[in-house]
This record gives C-alpha cells, structure tokens and sequence, in this order.
C-alpha cells in the first residue's frame, strides 16, 4: 500500500523554502495518503553536535507541522530520537552502502567544506540514516524540496542492495512482496521509493542570491523569509530582495538567465496556487517596485494564519509533547515490525 513519510530537521527557523517546498505539500497528500511526518532530531546533530535548545526546536518544528494543518490523528506525528528502530536500522544500512556512495553526495561536500577529515561521521552517514527513516516504514513516496534529490536516490541504491544481496534468505522467510522497479515487477522487502519534487517551489533561492538555496543557516536573515516573521518583517525582506533592473517579462522563457526574477515569481506562482506563467500574464511588463508589494501582501496572507496558529501552539508545550509521544508509539509499532523482519532476514537470533 503507499505510504509517505518525511522529515525536517529541528536546526533553526523554518522558512518559506521548507514551507513551500515540504511542510505545504505533506499537508496536501494527508487527504489521500497514509502519512508519517517526522522531526529528524537525530540528523539535527549530524552538523553540530550541541545545540542551545533541542527541545525548543523540536516543538517548533511539530508547531509548525500542526499549525500548517497535519492532522495528528489521522496520520503519525513524531520525532526521530524516540523510535530506536531509526538508529538500528541505520547501522544495518551502513552495512549495505558503500563509502564511495556517501563521498558522492553533494550535500555532504557542501557541509563538510574543506576540512573534511574533520567532519563529523554522522554527517557523512546522513543518508543511510535517512534511508533507514524512510523504509523503517517502507514509505513508497517521499515529498522534499529537489535539494535531497539526491539522498533519495541514494534510499533506492540501498533498498534494491538490500533486496538483492538477501533475495534468497527474503524469499525463504516468506517476507517477499511485489516491488516496482521501472517497468519491471521484483520480489522484495524494501520499496523503492520514489520523490515527490512537483510545483513552482522545490528549490527556492535566497533573497539575497539568486545562485544560492534560502537555507536556515546563511548568515543573513534578509536572505529567508521565516515563518515566525511579521507581516512587517516580510514586507521589508522582500522589497530588499536583490533583483536586476528591467521589468517583468511576459513569458517564462524571458526568465532565462534572470535567477532572482525567477525565483520571486515562482514564489509568487507558489503562494498563489498558479503556474509562472499565469503570475507573468497578470505582471508582465510590470516593474519590480509594483510585483514586489504584490508578492508581499500574498506572503502575508498565506503566512500569518499559520504564524499566529504556531505562536499559540508553542504556548501549550504540554499538548506538543502528548502529539509527538502518541505518534511515537504509534510509529513504534510499525517500526518494531520492520526490525523483526529484518533481523530474521539478514539472519539475527531474535
Ligand atoms: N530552499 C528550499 N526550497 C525548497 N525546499 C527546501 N527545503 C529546504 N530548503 C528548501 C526542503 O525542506 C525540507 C526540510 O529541510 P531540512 O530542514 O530537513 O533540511 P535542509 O534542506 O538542510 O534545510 P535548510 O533550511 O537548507 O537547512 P540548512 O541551512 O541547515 O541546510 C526538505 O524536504 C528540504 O528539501
């Protein structure tokens, strides 16, 4: 059956770019899906190891996550740390993949900067622990921002290594079931998962630069527009954001070669529900100093409910804490599972 599972990390303000490219879209599948969503606090040491507030971030994400409207009862609703399972099976899948796999992952060269030596091994073995979040519940459908891209196609290197390498002792467990591969049907434990990165949002830009993701950890706060911002505060972040001279142009192609250009009006197509090209319809020909108020209003529009429901919801840390260990439990469940069928599989007395 599908099912979905995501994860943010509890690393700071969550901004427009999580919004739109995840927290929004997790939302929109809970209508037909079977979903988890869950605060990898786990992956949130991988960078820095200590943080002044864990806990605080944790029921800041999960605000977010309810305020957005997950419906908590419907679906599962957890952090990491709480489901051991996520760091058993990890191990298990450092197992599977290769160190070549880990060095070719972009996100880690970009963390890791220079002094790679000198990176945590956590963050190099980041996507086997997002793989083991993943197919803990053996999630068919994952929705990201395109920046994990990558990590996801990692989870399928590891599911399809994990099919094959024990295809013989899976099929004498009996644990086999049909699993999609392309064009092909296999026998198999593990899904292969596949990305949902769909929409006008999935890399939003900084506000400051065109070239670069809005991202939590960049220094400026100019360059990201926070979900605990103020209506006046966004106003101000995006009238400040860097664009080029010239007016709007009519059709998406005059947005080649234009990358702040672009990402306003895919933040604009975005928050408004349209494609680039019906925003270009209405503001072609317009210049920056009329679409940038536009733009702000919207964000405002968009954005305050959910402020306001998560500056409520971060008042009541109490009833947080009850969502995140009812999901927890409910997760575990699954996951204890998943662990006896994979202990019996590689071959573990249970
Ligand atoms: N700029 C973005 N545009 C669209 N989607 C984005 N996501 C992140 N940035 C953008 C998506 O948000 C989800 C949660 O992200 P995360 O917190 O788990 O990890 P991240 O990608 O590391 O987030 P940041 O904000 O960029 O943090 P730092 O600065 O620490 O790197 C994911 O689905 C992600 O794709």
């Amino acid at each position: 059956a599908p099912r979905v599972f995501s994860g943010v990390q509890p690393t700071g303000n969550l901004h427009l770019g999580n919004y739109l490219g995840a927290i929004r879209k997790f939302v929109a599948l809970q209508e037909s899906q079977d979903c988890l969503y869950c605060v990898v606090d786990l992956h949130s040491i991988t960078a820095q190891l200590v943080h002044d507030d864990l806990k605080g971030q944790i029921r800041s994400i999960t605000a977010a996550f309810l305020a957005a409207g997950i419906d908590p009862k419907r679906h599962i609703v957890f952090n990491q740390s709480r489901v051991a399972a996520h760091a058993e099976l990890a191990w298990i899948f450092n197992c599977v993949a290769r160190i070549g796999w880990m060095n070719r992952m972009t996100q880690f060269k970009e963390k890791a900067g220079k002094d790679r030596e000198n990176a945590s091994l956590g963050l190099l073995a980041y996507p086997s622990l997002m793989a083991a979040d993943i197919l803990l519940y053996r999630a068919t459908h994952v929705p990201v921002g395109d920046d994990q891209k990558q990590h996801l196609e990692l989870t399928r290197d590891i599911a399809i290594k994990f099919n094959n390498d024990f295809s013989p002792r899976i099929a004498a467990a009996g644990l086999g079931t049909p699993i999609q591969m392309g064009e092909e049907t296999v026998n198999g434990y593990f899904p292969i998962t596949e990305p949902l990165i769909e929409g006008e949002a999935t890399r939003v830009m900084s506000l400051k630069d065109g070239a670069k993701k809005m991202s939590k950890s960049d220094p400026s706060d100019l360059s990201r527009i926070n979900l605990t911002d103020d209506a006046e505060q966004i106003a101000r972040k995006i009238k400040k954001a860097k664009t080029d001279p010239d007016a709007l142009p009519s059709e998406v192609k005059g947005l080649e070669g234009r990358a702040e250009a672009d990402n306003l009006v895919g933040i604009f197509a975005a928050l408004a529900g349209q494609s680039k090209a019906a925003v270009l319809k209405d503001f072609g020909g317009k210049p920056f100093s009329e679409f940038k108020p536009a733009l702000a209003e919207l964000a405002v529009t968009v954005l305050e409910p959910i402020t306001a429901e998560m500056r409520r919801l971060t008042d009541d840390p109490a009833h947080i804490d009850a969502v995140l260990k009812d999901g927890g439990e409910r997760a575990g469940a699954i996951a204890e599972k998943t662990m006896r069928d994979v202990k019996e599989i590689v071959g573990f007395l249970q």
